[in-house]
């Protein structure tokens, strides 16, 4: 099927997983409670409130700290049996350091992770979904080293304490976005704007953090505790704007300057190696006697290179990219390294926000790029959703789910990729980073004006429930 294509009438196999997703920052609020620390997010926002499109902030949030009994009744009713959450750095480390551990934060995890394993949901806890203890950003953040360490400590505590119950862990939500937004664009912390060098650093930075939180696990829990670890990556879809071969290289860049900046390292090895070559070029010619793409040591590419035990993958869309060839040589940027402009299909149907286009074939492409590029053994989508005004009749988000997941169904059955599950963003309307409140991705619907924050189920909660319980996407499926 199409963009405009037929929803498949089969159903999904029984050892799939249906889920949803959230973020910690998006939705606990209670920032400053029972102990926890500050974030970079907290620093960020309370220093400058106009940095939020609504110059709304997550003190409170969905109030999730306080209303997760709740959550997970919302969860019982979708009848789903996977919860993709993320535990707060600061909550359980207040300066992000083992220095001092807050005890309160712990026990509050492991209670709602005992609770939700009762209601016989499985966790997939991710322990970095952009919210780095501020203290550690002032110690240099994602561009220091040193990072990688205290991140590993952070995981140890979380493995410790949490891994008996948590048997599919995620290291790092999204690198790249952190890299490229708060380090290149500078609209989210720490609001640099690197983009020549930094959003590298940056990547190489999260990728030992990640594969040090990797081998700890490997080495000290998973004899015990049998889970599993990965990263989550998130790409588009990218199509070349016309049959051009320049076009096609405009896409092939678009994926390796986004996906395999972080994929590559982890599954095959290295960094790409056309971002190898390109930036090296460019950084010859703009007077560098060194690659501005920072080199892994061999140890490091050891270290690094096979540090996956599933992959996570965060798709929401597609682009269509043009190759716009050299030039701007002398201006270092990531983005004139990259060399492509994209924009989306004529006919793909937009949502309320800019980046966000329906392209739902794009989902069975990339699941089958994925599968067979990075040999991944088992994919999660871990991310995939749609934004809509907040109303409760959102048929728009009916028919991305829909269509996205018909294209997830077929890469299973017809395409042979093992997709063993999916966690559908979001749950429920969280704060949307520095869109504030105004961009709504839930299937229920949360007010925030009220200080209840009173949930209720989306036309769109009410249809995953039912395509949860049949495993079929339409009125009636083959049997
Ligand atoms: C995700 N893309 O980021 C984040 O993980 C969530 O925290 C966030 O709420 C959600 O998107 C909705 O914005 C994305 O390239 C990053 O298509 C990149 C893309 C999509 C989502």
């Amino acid at each position: 099927p199409g963009i405009l294509g037929q929803i498949s009438n089969k159903k999904f196999p029984e050892s799939f997983q249906f889920g949803a997703a959230t973020a910690a920052y998006q939705i606990e609020g209670a920032w400053d409670e029972d102990g926890k620390g500050e974030s970079m997010w907290d620093r960020f926002i309370h220093e400058d409130p106009d940095r939020v499109k609504d110059r709304q902030n997550a003190d409170i949030a969905c109030d999730s700290y306080h209303k997760w009994r709740e959550d997970i009744e919302l969860l019982k009713e979708l009848g789903v049996t996977l919860y993709r959450f993320s535990v707060s750095w600061p909550r359980i480390l207040p300066n992000g350091t083992p220095n001092k551990i807050n005890q309160a934060g712990i026990d509050h995890y492991k209670t709602f992770i005992k609770a939700l394993k009762e209601a016989g949901i499985e966790p997939i806890v991710t322990l970095y979904h952009w919210d780095l203890p501020q203290h550690l950003l002032e110690l240099g953040g994602w561009l220091n080293e040193q990072i990688a360490d205290y991140f590993g400590e952070y995981a140890r505590i979380a493995f410790k304490n949490f891994g008996d119950d948590v048997k599919i862990w995620a290291t790092i939500n999204e690198p790249k976005s952190t890299c490229l937004i708060g380090y290149g664009a500078g609209d989210s912390p720490p609001g640099l704007k690197l983009v020549a060098d930094g959003v590298y650093q940056c990547a190489k930075v999260q990728l030992l953090a990640h594969a040090k939180a990797y081998h700890i696990y490997d080495d000290e829990f998973r004899a015990q505790q049998g889970g599993r670890i990965s990263l989550v990556l998130d790409t588009t879809y990218n199509e070349p704007a016309s049959d051009s071969d320049a076009d096609k290289f405009g896409a092939e860049l678009e994926t390796e300057f986004n996906l395999g900046w972080y994929a590559n390292p982890v599954y095959i090895g290295d960094w790409p190696e056309l971002m190898k070559t390109r930036i090296a070029n460019r950084s010859r010619q703009e007077g560098y006697s060194f690659s501005r793409l920072p080199e892994f040591t061999a140890e490091q590419l050891k270290y690094v290179n096979g540090t996956f035990d599933y992959f996570g993958l965060n798709m929401y869309t597609g682009l269509t990219a043009q190759y716009t060839g050299e030039f701007d040589i002398g201006e270092p940027n990531y983005y004139l390294d990259k060399g492509t402009s994209t924009s989306h299909g004529a006919d793909w149907t937009p949502s309320t926000v800019s980046w966000l286009y329906s392209y739902p074939v794009g989902m069975r492409k990339l699941l089958n790029l994925v599968w067979n590029k990075y040999n991944p053994g088992t994919i999660y989508v871990t991310e995939n959703g749609w934004a809509s005004d907040g109303s409760l009749n959102d048929q728009g988000r009916i028919d991305y789910l829909q269509a996205y997941l018909s294209n997830l169904l077929d890469a299973i059955l017809e395409d042979g990729v093992n997709v063993a599950g999916y966690t559908t963003w979001s749950l429920m309307d969280n704060f949307e980073w520095t869109e504030g409140y105004t961009q709504k991705f839930g299937i229920i619907h949360v007010d925030f004006d009220s200080p209840n924050r009173t949930r209720t189920f989306k036309e769109s909660g009410r249809w995953y429930q039912k395509v949860v319980a049949t495993r079929c996407l339409i009125d009636s499926c083959d049997e």
